[in-house]
């Protein structure tokens, strides 16, 4: 497969792995499809300012904003197991040490999941980093874990193009952005056919019935 791969694209081809808004708790089974994609950017974001805005922000009013990852704000931790399940914490951190923060006194960086939540998650009034950062996924959403940590441990963006996907070019992974033309490269699958559906259709009059005269 690799040597295919590796002949297939002296010239690149894209592959299905792009970076994508992704929530810090989606790796959990904690949110389902539909909540996953839950956003309330402010009007206007995310604007990824110069090219390196990955990591979200809950502004005050409950809009989210994108911004660079290595600043420093307050951030709000879920706690499962707390009858307080969103807790603010005033010390300043940078995204992933927030993260960590919060996985190891808490459950994680808060999800949010639907407006509900949005308005409480604001009530804590304050804003803060949440859980929601850029992450590389594959495109048929596969939980597949493997990447390539070429490009997979960068996680800063092209300046000025907020969508990132990955070619494969020679067996080396790269990025590039996605508006870019390329050949690429399908894959099929297992089959998703369904068994055939058997019709039991009921005789139009039950002959038990017949017999006993009805
Ligand atoms: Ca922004």
């Amino acid at each position: 497969m690799r040597t295919m791969l590796k002949i297939a694209t002296s010239h690149g081809a894209w592959i299905g792995l792009h970076v994508d808004w992704q929530w810090s708790q989606a790796d959990r089974g904690f949110l389902s499809e539909e909540e996953s994609l839950y956003r309330n950017w402010k009007k206007g974001e995310p604007n990824n300012y110069n090219g390196n805005e990955n990591c979200a922000i809950m502004r005050e009013g409950g809009g989210f904003n994108d911004d660079r990852c290595n600043r420093r704000f307050p951030f709000i931790c879920y706690d499962e197991s707390s009858a307080e399940r969103y807790i603010l914490i005033t010390a300043e951190k940078n995204w992933t040490e927030a993260q960590s923060y919060c996985r190891h006194h808490h459950t994680d960086l808060v999800s949010v999941r639907n407006h509900t939540e949005n308005e409480k998650v604001t009530n804590q009034n304050g804003y803060g980093w949440i859980g929601l950062y850029k992450n590389w996924t594959w495109s048929d959403e596969s939980k597949s874990s493997y990447r390539n940590c070429e490009i997979t441990s960068d996680h800063s963006s092209l300046a000025g193009d907020d969508r990132i996907c990955a070619v494969v070019s020679s067996g080396q992974w790269k990025k590039r952005k996605c508006s870019k033309e390329y050949r690429f490269i399908c894959y099929e699958g297992e089959s998703t056919c369904l068994p055939p559906v058997y019709q039991r259709r009921l005789p139009a009059t039950d002959p038990k019935m017949e017999q006993a005269g009805h």
